[in-house]
């Protein structure tokens, strides 16, 4: 199949899965034209059957919003008129289901069919969408999708209970690929012997939570000695260094800025931190348990789908940092509690394996495209 994927190219998750699934059909022989401002961070392969097309907006003086939207409606029309695409894969609905809509209907217009399956990843839904500023477009859009899929089994109870949905909606979880991989980190370079490392990744925006990371690892500290590792960026770094400062934590806490690829800090960590307020899915957890992480984590959303409470991690309530701290240093004081956690990790993340996966993309694709 020729397949087009619009995408967000930055360390976001949507982006990350979107590209990774490029890559994964692009192995199995499908062609892939990936579609975004930039291009994808995650896309570091050389294959034959990956193609990028980049959306330019040009700049005009009365432009004082440039208009990315209809910019990337004409590079579809273009892309899937002239590389003949078979169906368009939309990651984040906002504003590419929409955009996939009005190029739709421009190719209906010549006689060409393109399908297009929407993915919804989270705050395309729980955060932005629901505003209602953006609420008739994204319910007018998801319902024109020729097929809808959610990262989670909540965030599809999401989307019914915040928007009036009338289509069905497949839950096709993220997945990852877990191999026994070496790797060749040195942990002495960020931890003594004596001290557990905890780790958090994420682009540090509100919704994550930060400041819980920082304040349970205060916690944790007070009882074992530890490292905490921050992985990523974001609107919320400076007061993260605040109230480092004000913990007095810095000395233990490294930032170690935006990283390309984080199983390599991931695989020398204890336990890995996601005290988020919402989450649809939490890859960034799922990341860590395959390379053996157990994850302390909230109880919201879609998490725990991912992290299971007492085999692979705990979960507590949103801002329950008493309880988060509780967790970890339940797993950190007792090392064969803490071993078997680590080995249920990876057990649990092989459950997200990319090949079953990818398989349920495929059939989608196929079954809309047959629609016609
Ligand atoms: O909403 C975001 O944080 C960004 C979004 C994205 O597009 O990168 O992340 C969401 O999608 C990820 C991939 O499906 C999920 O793992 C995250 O849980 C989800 N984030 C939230 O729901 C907050």
């Amino acid at each position: 199949m020729k397949i087009g994927i619009v995408l967000y190219p930055t360390y976001g998750g949507s982006g990350v899965v979107a590209t990774e699934l490029g890559k994964s059909l692009a192995k199995l022989g499908h062609q892939i034209h990936f579609i975004s401002y930039s291009f994808p961070v995650r896309l570091d392969v050389h294959d034959k059957n990956i193609f990028y097309h980049e959306v330019r907006v040009n700049s005009y003086p009365l432009f004082k919003y440039p208009p990315y939207e209809s910019a990337l409606t004409s590079k579809l029309v273009d892309v899937i008129r002239f590389e003949k695409l078979d169906v368009l894969h939309l990651h984040y609905a906002i504003p590419h289901a929409s955009a996939a809509h009005m190029a739709q209907q421009i190719l209906q217009e010549e006689g060409i069919y393109i399908p297009f399956i929407t993915t919804l990843h989270g705050t395309d839904i729980t955060l932005v969408g629901r505003d209602p500023f953006f609420k008739p477009i994204i319910t007018y859009s998801i319902n024109q999708s020729d097929a809808v899929t959610t990262v989670s089994e909540s965030l599809k109870k999401d989307t019914y209970k915040y928007f009036n949905i009338k289509n069905g909606i497949d839950v096709i979880p993220n997945f990852i690929c877990v191999e026994d991989k070496m790797f060749s980190i040195k942990r002495e370079l960020y931890a003594k012997d004596d001290e557990f490392i905890l780790c958090h990744v994420s682009n540090f925006r509100k919704v994550k939570r930060v400041q819980d990371v920082i304040r349970t690892f205060a916690k944790v500290r007070e009882t074992v000695n530890c490292k905490l590792i921050l992985v990523g960026d974001g609107p919320e770094r400076d007061n993260m260094e605040m109230l480092c400062r004000e913990l007095e934590t810095c000395d233990h806490t490294l930032f170690t800025g935006t990283l390309n690829n984080t199983a390599e800090i991931l695989s020398i960590a204890d336990l890995f931190l996601l005290p988020s307020e919402t989450e649809s899915f939490g890859l960034a957890a799922l990341e860590a348990m395959a390379v053996g992480v157990p994850v302390i984590s909230t109880n919201t959303g879609g998490i725990p789908e991912v992290n299971i409470a007492g085999f692979s991690g705990y979960t507590s309530n949103v801002g329950d940092v008493e309880d988060m701290a509780k967790n970890a240093l339940y797993l950190l004081e007792d090392k064969d509690r803490l071993a078997t956690f680590k080995k249920n990790a990876v057990a649990q993340a092989k459950k997200f394996n990319v090949n079953e996966v990818v398989d349920k993309y495929v059939k989608l694709y196929k079954k809309v495209i047959n629609k016609q």
